[in-house]
């Protein structure tokens, strides 16, 4: 018999109180909300400052000569500060907001990219990427001559160090490694990654899309060249996220997009541009998401994230203990709740992800089945696709028994 966590770490009956979508139920039954890596959910503080912004000081930033301009740019670059701040960056300017991680790695594998590699060079990545930290790379690789290299995973879901360590050589010019998988739930050595890749003279980026929201981020001890997150994913806006990159490397890099706002002087012979990080914020910014993002990290920092890390543990190592109960059951990942962060992915025989989620659905339980857009993983994995329930600040051990009672049922509904 397990023993249900307590849930000391956080006090989640009232972090749920925060977010209004709790309040409203699906298909007549309460929300189970397991796909917060796909989206978390937005506290109202979040949901306010968006509102606030459009309702008392809505105006272009960096340029108006008025009042409420200069009050929406104060906020805007409040935000940039309070990313800063999220992960240790040692100055706001080294603070790039985009669009999200997407829009952040593209950043780099067309800027950086672009301007540093060469036929010969070689690309690092891993057998557990997200597709948007190995497309990118494809398309400049394509443009440049490069080639990728990927480091494989071991069978029990971890990152192959000995094979890194034999990939690693002087022709690598930059690693591109997730620092959690949005699959695995992998928490990778992104410390020891750096640190090895700069003896070599490689540069890092570390996409944070899957750790940022759930554990502490510092940019500074991880070491790491670039860092890139979503806002979407830890309770800010959609369209909201940040590159962090060594201020160093920001100022050498050409410029990603090209319009108003990133220039200091334009003529039709020659185009000068801005310091950074404005010269990588080309046109009107997500000023509203920006902002929304800054009520994010406050939110999140406010509560704790050392402690927000301790209640995913509790609840991912009671779930990964509840799961084993479902009959045929795979869990995919390390074994040790300490290795992983929020995510677990599973399949339950041969029932297709799929109709496992339509069938958890109907008992308001929201899972995310598919590829996770991880395709040489599935691949690796030998699936073509897995179901996978993630989880969040505010999710509880209660949720993980209603999960687990459901499948008990799905087996049964599917014939098995
Ligand atoms: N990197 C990782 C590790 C991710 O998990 C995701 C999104 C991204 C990058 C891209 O982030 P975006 O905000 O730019 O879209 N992952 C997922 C997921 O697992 N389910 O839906 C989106």
């Amino acid at each position: 018999m397990v023993t249900k966590p307590k849930v000391q770490a956080l006090d989640v009956e009232k972090i749920r109180q925060d977010f209004p979508i709790f309040q409203r139920t699906v298909r007549g039954k309460r929300l189970v909300y397991l796909d917060s890596a796909a989206t978390s959910h937005k506290p109202k503080s979040v949901i306010d400052a968006e509102r606030e912004f459009y309702e008392r000081f809505n105006a272009n930033v960096h340029r108006g000569a008025y009042l409420i301009a200069e009050e929406a740019t104060a906020a805007y670059e409040a935000a940039r500060e309070k990313v800063a701040k999220f992960v240790n960056a040692p100055c706001k300017e080294c603070i790039v907001f985009t669009r999200g991680t997407t829009e952040a790695i593209n950043l780099v594998a067309y800027s950086w990219g672009w301007a540093n590699l060469k036929e010969g060079d070689e690309i690092l990545l891993t057998e557990m990427e997200h597709h948007s930290n190995i497309v990118p790379w494809q398309l400049i690789a394509e443009r440049t001559g490069a080639k990728i290299k990927v480091v494989p995973i071991t069978d029990d879901g971890l990152l192959d160090i000995d094979a890194f360590d034999r990939l690693l050589t002087e022709r690598v010019k930059i690693v591109a490694v997730t620092h959690v998988s949005n699959v695995l739930g992998t928490i990778n050595p992104v410390q020891e990654i750096c640190c090895k890749a700069h003896e070599v003279g490689a540069v890092v980026l570390v996409d944070g899309a899957q750790a940022a929201p759930h554990l502490p981020v510092d940019v500074q001890a991880i070491g790491c060249d670039f860092y890139a997150l979503s806002g979407h994913k830890m309770c800010g806006p959609t369209g909201s996220g940040a590159l962090y990159g060594r201020k160093e490397l920001l100022e050498a890099m050409p410029p990603f997009l090209g319009g108003g706002e990133m220039i200091r002087t334009v003529t039709f012979e020659r185009t000068t541009f801005n310091d950074v990080p404005y010269k990588f914020e080309a046109g009107t910014p997500a000023i509203a998401q920006a902002i929304g993002l800054g009520a994010a990290v406050d939110y999140l920092t406010k509560i704790g994230m050392e402690r927000i890390r301790a209640h995913e543990i509790e609840l991912v190592a009671y779930a990964l203990e509840r799961l084993q109960e479902v009959d045929d059951i795979t869990i995919y990942g390390a074994a040790l709740p300490e290795q992983r962060g929020g995510v677990i992915a599973f399949n339950i025989g041969d029932i297709h992800p799929h109709d496992l989620a339509t069938f958890l659905d109907a008992h308001g339980i929201c899972i995310r089945a598919g590829h996770h857009c991880a395709q040489p993983l599935m691949r690796r994995l030998n699936v073509a696709a897995t179901a996978r329930a993630s989880f969040y600040l505010y999710n509880t051990p209660d949720e993980v028994d209603a999960l687990v009672e459901a499948l008990h049922q799905a087996v049964k509904f599917f014939g098995r």
